[in-house]
């Protein structure tokens, strides 16, 4: 694997099925730079390229405080509007890619996920937040807005009022009210947010691999188009598991009454 300077990775779960990327840049809350955007990219683009045993991705932060709380200020300070279209696209072209991938993506939320921060946990496929995580878009306060892609995934998961809040308000919410406004699946310990990722990636890893992704493809793109499109493209990879034999294999096993055994084929 690959050494990375704002990184760690670990493969952890049963058979190390999950990989474990850590931001860790703990004494600036993790915050964001180019370098990091850069590497998670390297991280999530090694994974594209080849998932050799991997079945999930979980983000968190490292350091007892911090989940991301934000893009670096300090580096953002001086950017020509240009620097900071190109900034703005690097996000945007990490989430693109984390959407993309086959496998569940969870962000791990273990303290502030504030601007940069929620955005990147906005582009997991889903939340687990700790007792103590914090989210909030409080770019206003700098006098710019989300350049993550932060707007319209909030919009996308809370709705466009609450979306519209948060956003012009800059306002911090706790992990309770995350969790009723449907930004976080859901709430643990603190201490246990990784743990608790790691877990529900070792159940999907049970599930038909070629189904999961199909699952989160066909979710992902539905999402952005209208309801009889978004139909039309279940009804394609519906029928396209039918040529798998893992789609035999899971309806045989269920009619033997024994456990499947999936190939991913
Ligand atoms: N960037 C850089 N350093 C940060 C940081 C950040 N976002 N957040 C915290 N730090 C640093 C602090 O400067 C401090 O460093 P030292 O002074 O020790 O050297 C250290 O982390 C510890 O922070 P505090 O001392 O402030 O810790 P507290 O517990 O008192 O407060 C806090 C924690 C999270 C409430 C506070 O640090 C805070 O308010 N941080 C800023 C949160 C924030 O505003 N986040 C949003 C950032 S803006 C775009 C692309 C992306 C974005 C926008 C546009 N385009 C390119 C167009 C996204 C923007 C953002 O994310």
């Amino acid at each position: 694997m690959s050494s990375y300077t704002h990184l760690t990775i670990a493969d952890q779960g049963k058979g190390g099925v999950v990989r474990v990327v850590t931001i860790d840049r703990p004494k600036a809350l993790n915050a964001l730079n180019r370098e990091v955007v850069r590497e998670l990219t390297a991280v999530v683009d090694a994974l594209g390229a080849d998932l050799g045993k991997t079945r999930g991705l979980v983000i968190t932060g490292g350091g007892p405080k911090a989940f991301v709380a934000g893009a670096d200020i300090a580096a953002m300070a001086n950017m020509s509007p240009e620097e900071a279209r190109a900034f703005s696209s690097e996000g945007h072209t990490l989430g693109f890619k984390l959407a993309a991938l086959p496998v569940p993506v969870i962000a791990a939320v273990n303290g502030f996920a504030l601007g940069g921060g929620c955005e990147i946990a906005l582009a997991c496929d889903f939340i687990y937040a700790a007792e103590n995580a914090k989210f909030g878009q409080p770019e206003v306060n700098l006098a710019v807005i989300p350049g993550f892609g932060g707007t319209q995934r909030l919009l996308r998961r809370v709705g466009l009022a609450r979306a519209l809040e948060l956003c012009m308000t800059g306002e911090i919410i706790d992990a309770e009210e995350a969790l009723r406004v449907g930004l976080v699946n859901k709430v643990v310990a603190r201490g246990e947010v990784v743990d608790a990722a790691v877990a529900t990636i070792e159940t999907i890893a049970k599930k038909g691999p070629l189904a999961v992704a199909a699952a989160k493809q066909v979710l992902h793109k539905g999402a952005d188009l209208v309801l009889a499109a978004a139909n039309q493209e279940e009804i394609e990879a519906f029928a396209s598991m039918f040529a798998t034999s893992d789609q035999r294999e899971g309806m045989a096993a269920f009619l033997e009454k024994r456990r499947a055994a999936f190939t991913g084929e």
